[in-house]
């Protein structure tokens, strides 16, 4: 027999609402071990395979990765395709910063999930096939591995207009760049451990073309960059302006590892990206640069936790999401 619903006080709305939005606090590591008991082997099988045969997929999902959870959490909204809708909105994907991310991290979580529903359909998000793709492909590349927490749903929104003002950019001071960080409560050294990133994949030209054809009036190199690594990439990005598709490693020396290098390059003036090469020389980032540089352990420490905390921004719960049929379009 129920009782009849009483009307509630406003404390307890206000701590419904508080459970409500504290949603990260739902996840757990073991969310579909009874739903869908094989989901690591899976992913495990569809990540191997697609990362043996397409070598840059690891680096494109990280940046897919990072990308999606600083706009509106970890959400897959940036898996919704620019043609899945007929309203005419501009999604995440189509915001200009997102011109270059690259296909290979799209197919690969289209794939996964395409394996995931003949097994188990209708159960796994595609945030939380991101989230597991992304944890095995960086420690498959060398980097370390890290625990991820389940039972993410998918959002409900995709706006190109929420991207600009999340996201950092390479020309952005580093001032902007702490900020944009913070705002998704990152501290100075997380943002630094995060950054690490960039140990793998690349930068096509146009990202840092102004340090080596116009870089001021005295010069047009970047003085704060090693002038070998200058007249390398003046060779490699002539023409870059006519042939967009044209890129160089973020990290010159060991550009497919998942190392610490990135932070050795730094102290030599091998950083790619002036965002990069600022890490090196700002009195604020400066000594974690030098400790990760000397340290790969600490690097690695710093960075698995960093990570689970960008895993876990700003997670959708209950009515907020939807775990999609499609990681490409809503459901409805
Ligand atoms: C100040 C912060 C950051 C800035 C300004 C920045 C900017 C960029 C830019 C401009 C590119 C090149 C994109 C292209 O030309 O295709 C890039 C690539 C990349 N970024 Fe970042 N990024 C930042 C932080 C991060 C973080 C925190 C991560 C990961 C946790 C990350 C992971 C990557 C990866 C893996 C690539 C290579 C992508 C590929 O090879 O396909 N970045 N970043
Ligand atoms: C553009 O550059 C890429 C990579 O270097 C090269 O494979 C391609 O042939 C170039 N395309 C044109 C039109 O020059
Ligand atoms: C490197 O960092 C790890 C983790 O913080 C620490 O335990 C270790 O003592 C450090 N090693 C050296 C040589 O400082
Ligand atoms: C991968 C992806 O979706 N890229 C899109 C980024 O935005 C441009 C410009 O709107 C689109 O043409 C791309 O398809």
């Amino acid at each position: 027999m129920m009782t009849p619903p009483r009307p509630l006080p406003h404390s307890s709305l206000l701590l419904i609402f508080l459970l409500i939005s504290s949603s990260h606090a739902a996840l757990t590591t073991n969310y579909y071990s009874k739903s869908c008991p094989n989901l690591e082997t899976i992913i495990r099988d569809i990540v191997i395979d697609k990362q043996i045969s397409n070598p840059t997929t690891a680096a494109g999902t990280l940046r897919l990765f990072f990308h999606d959870c600083m706009v509106h959490g970890c959400d897959a909204s940036i898996l919704i395709s620019p043609t899945s809708s007929s309203s005419g909105t501009n999604h995440e994907r189509d915001a200009d910063i997102n011109t270059s991310l690259p296909g290979d991290a799209f197919d690969l979580i289209i794939r996964a999930k395409a394996a995931l529903e003949l097994q188990c359909p209708g159960i796994v998000s595609c945030s939380d096939i991101l989230a597991l793709a992304t944890r095995n492909l960086i420690s498959m590349v060398g980097g370390p591995l890290y625990t991820v927490h389940l039972g993410r749903k998918d959002g409900l929104v995709s706006d190109a207009s929420h991207v600009e003002g999340n996201l950092p950019r390479p020309t952005m001071s580093m001032d902007q760049n702490i900020k944009a960080f913070q705002n998704k409560g990152f501290s100075i050294q997380e943002m630094v451990a995060l950054i690490g990133g960039h140990t793998i994949g690349f930068s096509h030209c146009k990202e840092f073309a102004n340090r080596i054809f116009h870089y001021n009036k005295n010069s047009p190199v970047d003085p704060a960059m090693n002038p070998r690594f200058a007249v390398r990439l003046r060779e490699l990005c002539k023409g870059y302006e006519k042939n967009t598709t044209v890129a160089a490693f973020n990290d010159v020396m060991t550009p497919g590892k998942f190392d610490n290098v990135y932070y050795k390059n730094l102290k030599r003036g091998l950083g790619l990206l002036s965002s990069d090469q600022g890490l090196g020389v700002d009195q604020r980032t400066r000594g974690f640069v030098e400790l990760y540089a000397a340290n790969e352990t600490a690097f690695f420490e710093d960075f698995k936790h960093a990570m689970e905390k960008l895993s876990e921004l700003e997670v959708k719960s209950g009515s907020e999401g939807e775990v999609r049929r499609r990681c490409d379009m809503f459901n409805a």
